[in-house]
Protein backbone atom coordinates (compact mmCIF):
# COMPACT_ATOMS: atom_id res chain seq x y z
CA UNK A 1 0.00 0.00 0.00
CA UNK A 2 1.24 3.58 -0.83
CA UNK A 3 0.22 6.08 1.81
CA UNK A 4 -0.73 9.77 0.63
CA UNK A 5 1.89 11.88 -0.86
CA UNK A 6 4.50 8.92 -1.47
CA UNK A 7 5.90 9.00 -4.54
CA UNK A 8 7.78 5.89 -6.35
CA UNK A 9 11.73 5.96 -6.48
CA UNK A 10 13.06 6.97 -9.52
CA UNK A 11 15.09 3.92 -11.13
CA UNK A 12 18.73 3.90 -10.23
CA UNK A 13 18.34 6.20 -7.26
CA UNK A 14 18.36 4.97 -3.55
CA UNK A 15 17.13 5.74 -0.03
CA UNK A 16 18.23 5.34 3.45
CA UNK A 17 16.68 1.93 4.99
CA UNK A 18 13.44 2.30 6.21
CA UNK A 19 12.97 5.45 4.82
CA UNK A 20 9.90 6.73 2.09
CA UNK A 21 9.89 9.46 -0.96
CA UNK A 22 8.18 12.62 -0.39
CA UNK A 23 8.07 15.07 -3.75
CA UNK A 24 8.60 17.74 -1.46
CA UNK A 25 9.37 18.01 2.47
CA UNK A 26 6.56 18.90 4.87
CA UNK A 27 7.51 21.73 6.75
CA UNK A 28 8.49 19.91 10.36
CA UNK A 29 9.80 21.77 13.54
CA UNK A 30 9.30 21.46 17.27
CA UNK A 31 7.73 24.79 18.56
CA UNK A 32 7.63 28.05 17.07
CA UNK A 33 9.00 30.01 14.12
CA UNK A 34 11.07 32.94 15.10
CA UNK A 35 10.56 35.65 13.95
CA UNK A 36 13.41 37.43 11.74
CA UNK A 37 15.44 39.80 13.46
CA UNK A 38 18.69 39.87 10.92
CA UNK A 39 20.27 43.10 12.89
CA UNK A 40 20.38 41.11 15.80
CA UNK A 41 21.20 37.70 14.36
CA UNK A 42 24.77 36.61 14.98
CA UNK A 43 26.47 32.94 15.01
CA UNK A 44 28.87 31.82 17.58
CA UNK A 45 31.84 29.27 16.97
CA UNK A 46 32.68 28.44 20.86
CA UNK A 47 33.34 25.46 23.41
CA UNK A 48 37.31 24.07 22.80
CA UNK A 49 38.11 26.03 20.35
CA UNK A 50 42.09 26.16 19.24
CA UNK A 51 42.81 29.27 20.07
CA UNK A 52 40.51 29.66 23.19
CA UNK A 53 38.09 32.72 22.23
CA UNK A 54 34.79 32.22 21.11
CA UNK A 55 34.03 33.56 17.58
CA UNK A 56 30.85 35.29 16.93
CA UNK A 57 29.95 36.48 13.46
CA UNK A 58 27.10 38.62 11.94
CA UNK A 59 24.94 37.73 9.30
CA UNK A 60 27.04 39.87 6.80
CA UNK A 61 30.34 38.24 8.09
CA UNK A 62 28.53 34.95 7.12
CA UNK A 63 27.19 36.21 3.44
CA UNK A 64 30.49 37.53 2.84
CA UNK A 65 32.13 34.13 2.88
CA UNK A 66 32.78 32.01 -0.15
CA UNK A 67 29.57 30.08 -1.55
CA UNK A 68 29.04 26.52 -1.88
CA UNK A 69 25.94 24.57 -3.50
CA UNK A 70 24.82 21.08 -2.57
CA UNK A 71 22.21 18.77 -3.84
CA UNK A 72 20.80 16.53 -1.11
CA UNK A 73 17.65 15.15 0.42
CA UNK A 74 16.55 15.63 3.56
CA UNK A 75 15.96 12.02 5.87
CA UNK A 76 13.29 12.85 8.27
CA UNK A 77 13.80 9.91 11.24
CA UNK A 78 9.73 9.86 10.83
CA UNK A 79 10.64 7.55 7.45
CA UNK A 80 10.01 10.21 4.52
CA UNK A 81 13.08 11.37 2.57
CA UNK A 82 13.59 13.63 -0.63
CA UNK A 83 15.66 13.85 -3.01
CA UNK A 84 17.63 16.22 -4.81
CA UNK A 85 17.02 19.43 -2.95
CA UNK A 86 19.31 22.41 -4.26
CA UNK A 87 20.97 24.09 -0.99
CA UNK A 88 23.05 27.15 -1.32
CA UNK A 89 25.47 28.60 1.35
CA UNK A 90 28.64 28.39 3.17
CA UNK A 91 30.39 25.42 3.38
CA UNK A 92 30.50 24.21 6.88
CA UNK A 93 33.96 22.79 6.78
CA UNK A 94 35.34 26.09 5.83
CA UNK A 95 34.19 27.57 9.02
CA UNK A 96 35.86 25.00 10.76
CA UNK A 97 39.27 25.30 9.08
CA UNK A 98 38.37 29.51 9.76
CA UNK A 99 37.41 28.30 13.96
CA UNK A 100 38.92 24.94 14.30
CA UNK A 101 38.67 23.07 17.63
CA UNK A 102 41.50 22.62 19.88
CA UNK A 103 43.04 19.10 19.98
CA UNK A 104 41.04 16.21 21.18
CA UNK A 105 37.54 17.74 21.02
CA UNK A 106 36.06 15.72 18.53
CA UNK A 107 32.48 16.26 19.18
CA UNK A 108 29.92 19.53 18.39
CA UNK A 109 26.69 20.89 20.11
CA UNK A 110 25.01 22.95 16.76
CA UNK A 111 22.53 25.27 18.62
CA UNK A 112 19.46 27.08 16.90
CA UNK A 113 16.70 29.40 18.31
CA UNK A 114 14.75 28.51 21.19
CA UNK A 115 16.80 25.79 22.71
CA UNK A 116 16.94 24.00 19.75
CA UNK A 117 20.80 21.70 19.62
CA UNK A 118 21.62 18.60 17.88
CA UNK A 119 24.64 16.21 18.65
CA UNK A 120 26.59 15.95 16.04
CA UNK A 121 30.98 15.84 15.41
CA UNK A 122 33.78 18.05 14.17
CA UNK A 123 34.21 14.97 11.27
CA UNK A 124 30.08 15.62 10.19
CA UNK A 125 30.57 19.44 9.78
CA UNK A 126 34.02 18.93 7.45
CA UNK A 127 32.24 16.33 5.03
CA UNK A 128 32.64 18.32 1.89
CA UNK A 129 28.91 18.39 1.59
CA UNK A 130 28.12 19.81 5.00
CA UNK A 131 26.83 23.19 4.30
CA UNK A 132 25.10 26.50 6.57
CA UNK A 133 22.26 27.10 3.81
CA UNK A 134 20.85 30.36 2.90
CA UNK A 135 18.78 29.26 -0.16
CA UNK A 136 16.68 26.31 -0.98
CA UNK A 137 15.83 25.63 -5.23
CA UNK A 138 17.15 29.37 -5.67
CA UNK A 139 15.49 31.20 -3.48
CA UNK A 140 16.23 32.84 0.12
CA UNK A 141 15.62 30.51 2.69
CA UNK A 142 11.77 31.12 3.84
CA UNK A 143 11.68 31.79 7.81
CA UNK A 144 9.42 27.97 8.16
CA UNK A 145 12.40 26.05 6.02
CA UNK A 146 15.04 27.68 8.82
CA UNK A 147 16.11 31.04 7.78
CA UNK A 148 17.97 32.84 7.71
CA UNK A 149 20.16 30.07 7.97
CA UNK A 150 20.48 26.36 8.53
CA UNK A 151 22.45 23.34 9.01
CA UNK A 152 22.35 20.64 6.25
CA UNK A 153 24.29 17.47 6.94
CA UNK A 154 22.63 14.61 3.92
CA UNK A 155 24.18 11.79 5.47
CA UNK A 156 22.81 12.10 8.81
CA UNK A 157 18.91 12.05 9.51
CA UNK A 158 17.43 15.97 8.98
CA UNK A 159 17.14 16.35 12.73
CA UNK A 160 20.97 16.66 13.16
CA UNK A 161 20.31 19.89 10.86
CA UNK A 162 18.90 22.84 12.94
CA UNK A 163 16.74 25.47 11.67
CA UNK A 164 17.72 28.70 12.56
CA UNK A 165 20.76 27.66 13.59
CA UNK A 166 22.83 30.34 15.89
CA UNK A 167 26.29 28.30 16.38
CA UNK A 168 28.29 25.11 17.65
CA UNK A 169 30.25 24.03 20.52
CA UNK A 170 33.70 22.13 20.76
CA UNK A 171 33.15 19.66 23.18
CA UNK A 172 35.61 16.64 24.36
CA UNK A 173 33.14 14.31 24.66
CA UNK A 174 29.56 13.90 23.33
CA UNK A 175 26.67 16.22 24.77
CA UNK A 176 23.11 15.13 23.67
CA UNK A 177 20.77 17.52 21.98
CA UNK A 178 17.42 18.50 22.05
CA UNK A 179 16.73 15.25 20.02
CA UNK A 180 19.41 13.16 21.35
CA UNK A 181 18.03 13.26 25.07
CA UNK A 182 14.71 12.26 24.05
CA UNK A 183 15.33 8.70 22.49
CA UNK A 184 17.50 9.81 19.20
CA UNK A 185 20.51 8.47 18.57
CA UNK A 186 23.78 9.97 19.73
CA UNK A 187 25.13 9.90 15.27
CA UNK A 188 22.27 9.23 13.25
CA UNK A 189 23.43 7.86 10.79
CA UNK A 190 20.75 7.83 8.26
CA UNK A 191 22.47 4.80 5.47
CA UNK A 192 23.13 3.06 8.91
CA UNK A 193 19.29 3.46 10.46
CA UNK A 194 20.74 4.80 13.15
CA UNK A 195 17.47 6.15 14.34
CA UNK A 196 17.08 5.25 18.20
CA UNK A 197 19.40 5.88 20.95
CA UNK A 198 18.88 2.13 21.88
CA UNK A 199 21.40 0.70 18.71
CA UNK A 200 24.08 3.47 19.89
N1 LIG B 1 15.40 24.48 15.04
C1 LIG B 1 14.90 23.32 14.63
N2 LIG B 1 15.42 22.74 13.54
C2 LIG B 1 14.93 21.56 13.07
C3 LIG B 1 13.87 20.91 13.75
C4 LIG B 1 13.34 21.55 14.91
O1 LIG B 1 12.42 21.05 15.58
N3 LIG B 1 13.87 22.76 15.30
N4 LIG B 1 13.39 19.71 13.28
C5 LIG B 1 14.27 18.93 12.42
C6 LIG B 1 13.58 17.85 11.77
S1 LIG B 1 13.12 16.55 12.75
C7 LIG B 1 13.36 17.80 10.41
S2 LIG B 1 12.71 16.44 9.67
C8 LIG B 1 13.67 18.96 9.55
C9 LIG B 1 12.47 19.33 8.72
O2 LIG B 1 12.81 20.35 7.82
P1 LIG B 1 11.68 20.99 6.89
O3 LIG B 1 10.71 21.70 7.79
O4 LIG B 1 12.37 21.88 5.93
O5 LIG B 1 11.00 19.82 6.19
O6 LIG B 1 14.11 20.09 10.32
C10 LIG B 1 14.99 19.78 11.37
N5 LIG B 1 15.47 21.00 11.96
MO1 LIG C 1 12.46 14.86 11.34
Amino acid sequence: MRRAGRIPLPAGRRLPPGQHLLPDAPVMHYGPVPRPRPERWDFTIGGATADGAEHVMSLDDMLARQRLEVVAGLHCSAHWSTLDDRWGGVGARDLVAAVPPAPGNTEVLVFAEFGYSASITVDDLRSSRALLATHHDGEALSQERGGPLRLILPHLYSWKGPKWVRGWHYRPLPERGFWEQRGYHLRGDAWREERYSHLE
